[in-house]
């Protein structure tokens, strides 16, 4: 599924965010970036020891990373040139201000691609794996909140969401036809 949004391609698809062929992945981190399951671990394992070795300097200088922010460091052995690390929200039951932490993981990323000119990015459903925010939430955030950015991008041609499961394309997909019918 995809739509245009100010020329630029959104698409949902459903696959390993480690074998995308794109600029930059994004990977659903911790604030100490110290790496661990799901699509953290396995963006680590598939590019290699650089990829932590970046980690671990960037938090040596600024320290943990908050919730919604995001760095930036090289792809190792990826086929991606980049991989930004964001974190988002631990699902709390929704009143705890995870939606804007949610929607400022992926502004924080997405103000990053284009700050290093990239013109497309593949995101992974953030949050919903080990940190428990419902899929159908979640997806309405992410989406919403891409769409309102990619209004306004420049560098950008293309941001691809890569669900590991069925069941999430499925919820994407539902929630995109409600955002753009
Ligand atoms: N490609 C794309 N998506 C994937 C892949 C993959 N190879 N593997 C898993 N997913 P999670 P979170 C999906 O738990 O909820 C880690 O330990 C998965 O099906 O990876 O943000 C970090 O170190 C789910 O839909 O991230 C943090 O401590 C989505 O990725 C914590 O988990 C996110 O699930 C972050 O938790």
């Amino acid at each position: 599924m995809e739509r245009i949004i100010n020329g630029i391609r959104l698409r949902l698809i459903q696959g390993d965010i480690t074998q995308q062929h794109v600029d930059a992945i994004v990977n659903a981190a911790n604030n100490a970036l110290a790496g661990g399951g799901g699509v953290d671990g396995a963006i680590h394992r598939a590019g290699g020891p650089q990829i932590m070795a970046e980690c671990q300097a960037i938090r040596t200088q600024r320290g943990p990373l908050p919730t919604g922010e995001a760095v930036i460091t090289t792809g190792g052995k990826l086929p991606a040139r980049y991989v930004i690390h964001t974190v988002g929200p631990i699902w709390q039951g929704g009143k705890a201000g995870e939606a804007q932490l949610l929607a400022k993981a992926y502004q924080s990323s997405l103000r990053l691609a284009e700050e290093r000119g990239v013109s497309t990015i593949a995101f992974p459903s953030i949050s919903t794996g080990a940190y428990g925010y419902p899929v159908a939430e979640a997806a309405r955030v992410a989406l919403g909140t891409v769409i309102t950015f990619l209004e306004k991008a420049t560098t950008l041609k293309e941001v691809r969401f890569v669900l590991f499961k069925s069941r999430d394309l499925a919820t994407y997909q539902e929630a995109l036809q409600e955002l753009l019918p």
